[in-house]
């Protein structure tokens, strides 16, 4: 992509509405637009990053056996009415009329409508296990809408819900979706900690919330300081092997990790001195079990192999899509912007033409171009007549990890230069070396 033809409106006045890095960077970077108190127009930069962390959530989804489908956000009012929910929710429920006076409301979350769904066209114990889960935007009337897109009022959430034959089973995909979670979070560059939680209106004993780590973080945590050093790295998971994933579950719970509605000052006490801490941080993500608090006032049952019927047991498993987007900046950018992890970068790589008009400069940004999309990837090319300072600015801003800097003096000696954002250092190499250099970069996003 040249940017001389992109959409990238880029502020260069800090907002003063923002009071968070991650919101303030989002304005300035031209990824997003305020339409309303926690509402969001997606432009074209900040819609990139939020496709490509879709995809993550939807790769891994399907990896752990899980099976996409699509929700409308209008739902009607009397399927709450049948779990008791429609009264309960309160003023957080956006209620709507249509020209027929019915009752709709744009959905906080689709429980109720999944479980339609399933006792619809689910009777029996051999179509279990069952896990559906859908991307889509969700609405909640914040009393508080804040910080940009980490507490919008109108939001994107991946939501999946499990049907299980009993508890145990239930509990497996409780245990698959933590697991699915932490592989998620680490490909977007994320140390995201499973901590025991409350449940609030969702309801169900058994939750976890995953909290990504920053000093602007809304929930106040405590934890094990080896917490941090957890990894699930690249080892491979048998989603069906109930064992395997239950241990993994372990591993990553065990440590003391929680938020301030589970805290326990006693369990805490028992964490060695220097390695207990207090902190606050994003929840990027919540699983829970509610067993069949749906599927009983529902009716969503199966017949089970010895011909009796029982209600399915179920589980809601959300992650929070656009808000990870600001939770990605605030886990990682300088006072320069915002620095994107390889999963999760808008374009791959940008290219500065430091002499913009020099046929020699502009050949070598064209083959770049070409060598970096033969190789999959997408660059972005700041072809525009401006100081090299300028460029580089804008770069550093949008926070792209790798740029490649053309220039009259390095061609020269045929050398252009790849400068990684994170650390600063760049290196001098021939144009084909740095598109291989990138291309094994690549390789493991
Ligand atoms: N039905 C369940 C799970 S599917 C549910 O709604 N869970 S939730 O309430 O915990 O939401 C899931 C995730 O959505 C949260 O962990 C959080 O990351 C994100 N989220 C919740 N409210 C907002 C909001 N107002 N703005 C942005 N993201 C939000």
């Amino acid at each position: 992509m040249r940017l001389s033809r992109y959409f990238l409106p880029v502020l260069k006045e800090t907002p003063s509405e923002a009071q968070i890095a991650s919101h303030r960077l989002m304005l300035r970077a031209g990824m997003i637009r305020q339409q309303a108190a926690g509402i969001y127009s997606w432009l074209p930069l900040g819609f990139k990053v939020l496709r490509r962390i879709e995809e993550i959530v939807h790769q891994e989804q399907v990896r752990a056996g899980h099976i996409p489908l699509l929700m409308p956000t209008l739902q009607p009012a009397d399927l709450w009415r049948e779990s008791g929910r429609y009264d309960d929710y309160g003023e957080e429920m956006l209620r709507i009329q249509d020209r027929h006076k019915r009752d709709l409301l744009y959905g906080p979350t689709n429980e109720e409508m999944i479980t339609d769904i399933f006792r619809t066209h689910v009777g029996s114990y051999r179509d279990l296990p069952l896990t559906l889960y859908h991307i889509q935007w969700k609405f909640r009337d914040e009393i508080r809408p804040r910080f940009g897109v980490m507490r919008g009022r109108e939001f994107l959430m991946k939501d999946g819900y499990n049907f299980d034959i009993d508890k145990d089973a239930a509990l497996h995909a409780y245990n698959r979706h933590m697991v699915a979670y932490l592989r998620t979070y680490e490909r977007m560059g994320l140390t995201a900690i499973p901590m025991r939680a409350a449940s609030g209106p969702i309801g169900g004993d058994n939750t976890h919330e995953f909290l990504v780590l920053a000093s602007t973080g809304e929930s106040e945590v405590f934890y094990d300081t080896a917490v941090t050093d957890l990894k699930l790295g690249a080892r491979k998971v048998d989603y069906d092997n109930r064992d395997e994933v239950s241990a993994i579950c372990e591993e990553f719970t065990s440590l003391y990790a929680r938020t301030d509605e589970t805290h326990d000052e006693a369990a805490f006490a028992a964490v060695p001195e220097a390695r207990r801490k207090v902190g606050r941080g994003i929840e990027v993500g919540q699983i829970f079990y509610f067993g069949t608090k749906y599927s009983e006032p529902m009716g969503a049952t199966v017949v089970t192999p010895d011909g009796s019927r029982v209600p399915v047991h179920m589980g809601s498993h959300g992650i929070g899509v656009s808000r990870l987007v600001g939770a990605i900046i605030e886990a990682s950018h300088d006072d320069r912007g915002i620095i994107w992890p390889e999963g999760v970068t808008p374009f791959h790589a940008g290219i500065v033409n430091l002499k913009q008009g020099d046929s020699a400069t502009g050949g070598v940004c064209d083959q770049l171009v070409a060598g970096l999309e033969a190789a999959g990837l997408a660059p972005l090319y700041d072809d525009r007549e401006e100081r090299a300072g300028a460029k580089f600015a804008t770069m550093d801003l949008i926070g792209l990890p790798w740029r490649i800097t053309v220039g009259p003096r390095g061609l020269a000696s045929g050398k252009v230069e790849l400068t990684c954002r994170r650390s600063g250092e760049s290196d001098e190499m021939s144009p084909e070396a740095a598109v291989e250099r990138l291309r094994e970069i690549y390789a493991h996003h």
